[in-house]
């Protein structure tokens, strides 16, 4: 691991409180639109700037802001580095980013340098060099790095958040998590015309990230998985070991695409990553995690969230439950917790956030958070270590995949802070 010159700590760091969150989006794709949409409902926010390659995603953007009648923001489309002058420019504190992921550290390091804070879009970095560099920019400027992953603000997991923090979990032994989506639609959703405003991937990156092998995606299961463990706040996730199986379906599939239309026929003969691949993960007080990560074999939508502990368990898929013992909660009894256990934060929030939406309201009590932090000089729920410590499961995954599944350490990005640094309530100062 590499010392930062610079030992300030961002555990726990709460940078100055901001009255108004004057905001700058880079990257107004199909995630980055509905990002812009949900923040004109948020109060304390401006929206002033609008950053993208694509001039008709920029003016999908000003669509959005002037339906919810707010003045036109600045607009930045200068190629692929015309994010720079966003970053340097004296108008923003906040740059939202939304691009391919390629571009996720690149910006976030800009904002920082500029003086500005980074919410970035999952996964947040490709590799370990750029975990580090997001810590060590985040730390020399004082600057709050954010991952966004929305599934750690999704009624379930937040539900059973609090659960284990006020104690009904008693230890937490095992949790388990994943992405696994069929991405055969979006995967091989082809770009209509080069305006790129149709939803489709640019220039298709997600398939070629797709030939990693690696855990390409481990965030929206890893995150409310270490969130419940206190991952960087008393725990730390220690090594990791990881196996891919082949490639059953992908090469295929664009055999069989590339024989119908020769668009495809670009694809054929690359050697994709293969369709599951599993981690296992030891952290520092002894508890296992278990991750998986699929988006292309023929099977329902699941994230996992399980949770076990020597007094309840609970998993959201396939079926949501809750048990103690072996008594599974039924319908009164699920009441019962639920009236118990929801955190204020859906209490406040959680009508207007289904109101609103966003993958059924999560998009939205994020992104409410995230502001209600920086307005109220709070730290954040996912921070710069935890970006980074969620993000290295790909590189590291990748490394052994490629190694027989020898275990790999996974680096304290803390540098030890995680002993002493503890979590954030999750109640609402804003109004
Ligand atoms: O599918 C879902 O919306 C995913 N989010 C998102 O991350 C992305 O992969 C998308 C496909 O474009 C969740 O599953 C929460």
């Amino acid at each position: 691991a590499r010392i930062s010159a610079m030992n300030f700590n961002m555990c726990g760091y709460a940078a100055p409180r901001l009255d108004k969150v004057r905001v700058g989006f880079v990257g107004i794709g199909d995630r980055g639109s509905d990002a812009v949409e949900r923040m004109t409902y948020i109060e304390g926010v401006e929206i002033v700037a609008l950053c993208d390659i694509r001039q008709a995603a920029v003016d999908g953007g000003q669509e959005i802001l002037a339906k919810a009648g707010l003045p036109k923001a600045k607009e930045f489309v200068a190629g692929d580095l015309g994010f720079k002058q966003l970053c340097d420019s004296n108008q923003v504190d906040l740059i939202y980013i939304a691009t391919p992921w390629e571009w996720h550290v690149p910006v976030a390091v800009a904002a920082m340098e500029g003086d500005k804070h980074a919410a970035v879009e999952v996964s947040t970095a490709k590799t370990m060099d750029e975990c580090w560099q997001i810590v060590e920019v985040s730390e020399r400027t004082r600057k709050h790095c954010v991952i966004l992953e929305n599934c750690c603000y999704d009624f379930f997991e937040l539900l059973t958040l609090n659960m284990v923090r006020q104690g009904a979990f008693g230890d937490l032994i095992h949790g388990e998590g994943a992405y696994i989506h069929d991405l055969d639609y979006w995967l091989f959703n082809k770009p209509k015309d080069d305006k790129m405003t149709d939803g489709a991937y640019t220039k298709m990156w997600r398939m070629h990230e797709n030939k990693r092998k690696a855990n390409v995606y481990p965030t929206h299961g890893l995150g409310p998985i270490c969130q419940a463990m206190n991952i960087n706040r008393g725990d730390k996730m220690d090594y990791l070991t990881a196996m891919m199986s082949e490639d059953f379906t992908l090469k295929n599939k664009i055999e069989a695409k590339a024989k119908v239309d020769p668009f495809f026929q670009q694809f054929v003969g690359w050697d994709m990553r293969g369709n599951m691949d599993i981690q296992l993960i030891k952290t520092n007080k002894g508890r296992t995690i278990m991750i998986q990560h699929d988006v292309s074999s023929p099977r329902p939508y699941s994230r996992i969230h399980l949770l076990s502990g020597t007094k309840c368990y609970a998993q959201k898929y396939p079926l949501q439950q809750i048990a103690f013992g072996h008594e599974v909660a039924d319908e009164a009894k699920m009441k019962e917790l639920e009236e118990k256990y929801t955190p204020e934060i859906v209490r406040r929030m959680g009508e207007m956030a289904k109101k609103v939406g966003g993958h059924g309201g999560m998009d939205f009590m994020m992104d409410w958070r995230l502001i209600d932090c920086l307005r109220n000089g709070l730290p954040m729920d996912m921070d710069v270590y935890d970006a980074a410590a969620w993000s290295c499961i790909t590189p590291l995954s990748e490394w052994s995949i490629a190694n027989g599944s020898k275990p790999i350490e996974i680096p304290d990005f803390t540098r030890g802070a995680w002993k002493t640094n503890s979590a954030v309530e999750l109640t609402l100062k804003g109004g």
